[in-house]
C-alpha cells in the first residue's frame, strides 16, 4: 500500500489512520507546486485532480478524497472502533462528522491558503466563516474527550490537521478552551505522534 501526501497537508489525517489501525504503508511525498513526486514522477498522471491524498492498494486500486479512503481503511482492517459497521447508526454519526469537516471545514480553510486573496477579504469573509462552523465544533466538545464521545473516531484524525492550520491561516481559536483541549490531548496520542514525526513537523 502506498499513500502520496504532501507534509502537513490533510494526507496527514490518512496517515493518521493507518497508524491507528497499525499497517504497513510506504509514504510518497508530492510537491503541489509541482506536481512531481518525490521520485521525480508526474503526480497528474497518479492523480489528474492534482490533490493529496491518494492511496494506491495492495491491488493496485488508486483511490482518492480523504474520507473515501478513511472509511476504505476501516472496512477493510474491520476497525470498528474507528467505524461501526453498517446498519449501526453509530456509523452514519461517524461519517456525518467526516462529511462536514471535509466539505465544510477543510473546505471552508481553502480560501485562507490563496495567496492572491487579499487579507482583507480573508478577515471579513473567510475566517468569521470558518470560525463560525467552529464554533457549533466547539460546542459539541464540551464534556466530550472525542467528537463521538469517548472514543476515538476517523474524523478525529481530519480535525486535529484542520486545526493544526489554524496559526498558520491566522485563525485565532484561543477563546475555544474545548477545541484547544481536544487538539492538545490528540497530540498525545501515539499515531499522532509518529505521524508528526514521519512529516517532520
Ligand atoms: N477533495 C479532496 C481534496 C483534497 C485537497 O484539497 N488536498 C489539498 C491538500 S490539503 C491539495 O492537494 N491541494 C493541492 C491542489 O488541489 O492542487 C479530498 O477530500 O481528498
Amino acid at each position: 500500500m502506498k499513500l502520496y501526501y504532501a507534509k502537513g497537508a490533510c494526507s496527514l489525517a490518512v496517515r493518521i489512520i493507518i497508524h491507528e489501525i497499525g499497517l504497513k504503508c510506504e509514504f510518497v511525498a508530492v510537491n503541489l507546486g509541482t506536481k512531481q513526486t518525490e521520485h521525480g514522477d508526474d503526480f497528474l498522471k497518479i492523480n489528474p485532480k492534482g490533490s493529496v491524498p491518494v492511496l494506491v492498494t495492495d491491488n493496485n486500486e488508486v483511490l482518492t478524497e480523504n474520507a473515501v479512503i478513511q472509511q476504505f481503511l476501516a472496512d477493510k482492517h474491520h476497525a470498528v472502533h474507528l467505524l461501526p459497521p453498517p446498519g449501526d447508526f453509530r456509523r452514519y454519526r461517524v461519517l456525518e462528522w467526516l462529511n462536514f469537516i471535509s466539505s465544510d471545514l477543510h473546505k471552508g480553510c481553502s480560501p485562507l491558503f490563496t495567496s492572491t486573496l487579499p487579507q482583507e477579504v480573508k478577515e471579513k469573509i473567510f475566517i468569521p466563516s470558518i470560525k463560525n462552523k467552529l464554533k457549533l465544533v466547539e460546542e459539541h466538545l464540551n464534556q466530550k474527550k472525542y467528537l463521538m464521545g469517548n472514543d476515538f473516531t476517523l474524523p478525529d484524525s481530519y480535525l486535529f490537521v484542520i486545526l493544526s492550520w489554524m496559526p498558520h491561516l491566522k485563525v485565532d481559536i484561543s477563546d475555544c478552551k474545548n477545541l484547544n483541549r481536544y487538539f492538545e490531548e490528540l497530540k498525545k496520542r501515539d499515531s499522532v505522534q509518529l505521524s508528526l514525526k514521519e512529516e517532520d513537523k
